[in-house]
């Protein structure tokens, strides 16, 4: 599809955003009355909040990267958080990130590999092409969103460490800072915030490392200026802000298995089946629909995307391995 507009340098919404979202916003364009092709309606569609720099992505050709669903809007995205390091209310984040500085930024690979080093935030953007992904994320306390993340696959940045054949984990490490981030001083953690997966979870295409969100870079509140998004897994296991990645040859322990060993496996696979000690896991809320008439929707087994990471588990006791 090819549309004019004066500004020509800049990539058109329609390209770095997946078919059937432009689709939305043209009907929603239609709405109100504006046709989605004039660039003004354009501009205004804007997928991002339109204050942050353009991040685009060209369209993944990773199967499963582009899922179907509806975007949730980036005002929910933005504000609707998780990030313990700012505060626990899903508000504090949006409120209290404008804190973290996300330049400079270092990132230090470490552990079983050859090539350990220490990676500039310029030289991680300029590692692989960017690519425009539409993940649905799930969260273990019941909600999902669906996200236009701008990233690529985790594997392009460790197959440069080279791992060694004892690198069976990897281990992944993000900012710990009281000076940047309130919520560090309280105890409601272990800090830093430590997540982990298996090495060849970690190589797993749809295994992203994120920069940026709605075609700009990560807003702070979302886990700038890089974080993971494991799509198959729940939330908490897709990290924000990362400092360090370790090759090691044992499981790591993450602070959410730290904090409650029963509630939080080393997997953490989004799993219908399997019931959180609290709570079902069988349903879930998607933001943005919860108004009278919303229904719940089912959960669905590894989030969805069974088909593409299913095999990663075969033969494995996914109740006795939650
Ligand atoms: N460093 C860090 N990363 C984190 C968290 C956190 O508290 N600290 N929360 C996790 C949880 S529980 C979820 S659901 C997702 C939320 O990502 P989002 O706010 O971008 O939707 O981030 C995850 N990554
Ligand atoms: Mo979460």
């Amino acid at each position: 599809m090819l549309i004019k507009t004066s500004a020509a340098h800049e990539p058109l919404s329609s390209e770095i955003t997946p078919r059937r979202v432009y689709l939305n916003r043209r009907t929603a364009l239609a709405g109100l009355g504006l046709a989605a092709t004039s660039p003004l309606a354009l501009s205004q569609a804007a997928p991002g909040g339109g204050k942050l720099p353009k991040l685009p992505g060209a369209h993944s050709a990773v199967p499963g990267a582009l899922v179907m669903d509806k975007v949730t809007s980036y005002a929910d995205a933005t504000s609707y958080n998780n990030f313990y390091e700012f505060g626990t209310d899903k508000s504090d984040p949006a409120a209290h990130a404008h804190t973290l500085k996300p330049r400079p930024w270092t990132v230090s690979i470490e552990g079983e590999c050859a090539k350990p080093g220490r990676y500039d935030l310029d030289a991680l953007l300029k590692l692989s092409a960017m690519e425009e992904r539409v993940y649905r994320l799930r969260c273990v306390e019941g909600w999902s969103m669906v996200i236009p993340w701008v990233g690529y696959s985790l594997g392009e940045l460790l197959k440069q460490a080279q791992p060694t054949s004892k690198a069976k984990y990897v281990e992944f490490t993000t900012l710990a800072d009281k000076a940047q981030m309130p919520g560090v001083r309280s105890g409601v953690l272990d800090w830093p915030y430590v997540e982990g997966l298996r090495i060849d979870e970690a190589m797993h295409p749809l295994a992203l490392l994120a920069f940026g969100m709605y075609g700009e870079v990560l807003p702070n509140q979302n886990g700038a200026p890089l974080r993971l998004v494991v799509p198959w897994k729940y939330g908490f296991k897709s990290a924000k802000s990362i400092v360090k990645i370790r090759f090691v040859e044992k499981e790591p322990v993450s602070s959410w298995t730290k904090a409650a060993q029963q509630e939080y496996g080393f997997y953490s696979n989004v799993n219908p089946n399997v019931a959180h000690p609290r709570w079902s896991q069988a349903s879930e809320r998607r933001i943005g629909e919860d108004g009278l008439f919303a229904k719940k929707r089912p959960t669905l087994m590894f989030n969805g995307y069974e088909a593409q990471v299913g095999q990663l588990y075969a033969g494995m006791d996914l109740k006795r391995n939650y």
